[in-house]
């Protein structure tokens, strides 16, 4: 009987520490998020959906960057993840003068929720990224940007330093496995998506043309008719995703015409990103479509031609817009 007793419990033991070294060193992805926080709500729906991802031990996020030059932008994206018990989280911001921008939820967030970093505090995006990228095991870190690409512009032109003797391209080609984008609209547009344009011409273009990793794109079409929010009307007034997703409500200039004091659904853009790159869902929530090359316009509108030695691909989703939207929110909210 005790023998018996002995062994449930040294198996039991063992299947418990297999099941941590697992999730430790094969399961848990290394991610990092480069968002333009504070425009469109997705962002604060993706930033949260990475933090209990996190608070899960799916992932490390090891850094948050910002795009955003809004002066409260960093302290909002330290207040959430703060909220979410992920305090210390990394957070880097690209250097420009700083400005604000009032129907943004920024300020909101940062007004209400403590955090203890500021846009002053915190390192220009491209030294992080190269300290991280340095630090990281290579072929290991999963970049997920929700924004134009100035960061990533930056990381490619630069130099060896001190940090690292690897110039930005060789940092990324040994370190990242791969990027997951969300930009463009796919196959092809005449429309100028934000991420892919960011009123910097050129850009996307310049990006795309020296990353030299796979890139998995989630385009404009993928998110657009997933409508999330309405549910986060349920949820406690201090509670970040009410705080941010109300404020856009109320003051974002493509929402606010019929504002009656809840909560409206929005597209549901950047989350699709975050879903793929964590979970992945290939053959499940959508499929992937490669054998061709993303080469947008200097203003981005997308093209997407044929090739056979192309690192680029994009998915179709394959789940009806309504489901897609339950499931996203249920990560959103962390009921999974
Ligand atoms: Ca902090
Ligand atoms: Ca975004």
């Amino acid at each position: 009987m005790m023998r018996r007793l002995f062994s449930t419990y040294y198996w039991g033991t063992l299947l418990f520490l297999l099941t941590i070294f697992n999730i430790t060193c094969y399961g848990q992805k290394s991610i990092i998020l480069d968002t333009d926080f504070g425009g469109d709500a997705d962002d604060l729906g993706a930033l949260a959906m990475l933090n209990h991802f996190q608070n899960r031990n799916e992932i490390k996020l090891l850094a948050v960057m910002c795009w955003n030059t809004e002066k409260y932008a960093v302290s909002a994206i330290d207040a959430v993840n703060t909220y979410y018990g992920n305090p210390d989280v990394p957070i880097g911001t690209r250097s420009a003068e700083a400005q604000i921008t009032e129907w943004n939820h920024t300020r909101i967030l940062a007004d209400n929720l403590p955090h203890d970093a500021s846009r002053k505090s915190v390192p220009e995006t491209t030294g992080l990224y190269r300290q991280i990228l340095n630090d990281a095991k290579d072929q290991s870190i999963t970049i997920i940007t929700i924004g134009p690409l100035l960061n990533i512009k930056s990381l490619l032109l630069s130099k060896p330093d001190d940090i690292s003797p690897l110039s930005g391209p060789e940092l990324i080609e040994s370190k990242v496995k791969e990027f997951v984008i969300m930009g463009g609209e796919f196959p092809n547009s005449d429309r100028r998506e934000w991420n892919f344009d960011g009123n910097m011409k050129g850009i996307t273009q310049f990006v795309l043309a020296n990353l030299k990793v796979p890139i998995t794109f989630l385009g404009y079409e993928v998110g657009v008719d997933i409508k999330t929010g309405e549910v986060f009307n349920e949820l406690d007034v201090n509670a970040p995703l009410y705080l941010g997703y109300f404020h856009f409500s109320k003051y974002c200039p493509w929402l606010n015409s019929n504002f009656k004091g809840r909560i409206y659904n929005n597209s549901t853009y950047d989350q699709t990103a975050v879903l793929y790159a964590v979970r992945g869902g290939i053959g499940d929530y959508w499929h992937r479509i490669e054998n061709g090359v993303c080469l947008p316009d200097p203003e981005g509108r997308t093209s997407w031609e044929a090739s056979d030695s192309s690192l680029h691909s994009y998915l179709v989703l394959d789940w009806s817009r309504t489901e897609m939207a339950q499931e996203i929110e249920k990560f959103m909210l962390g009921n999974f």
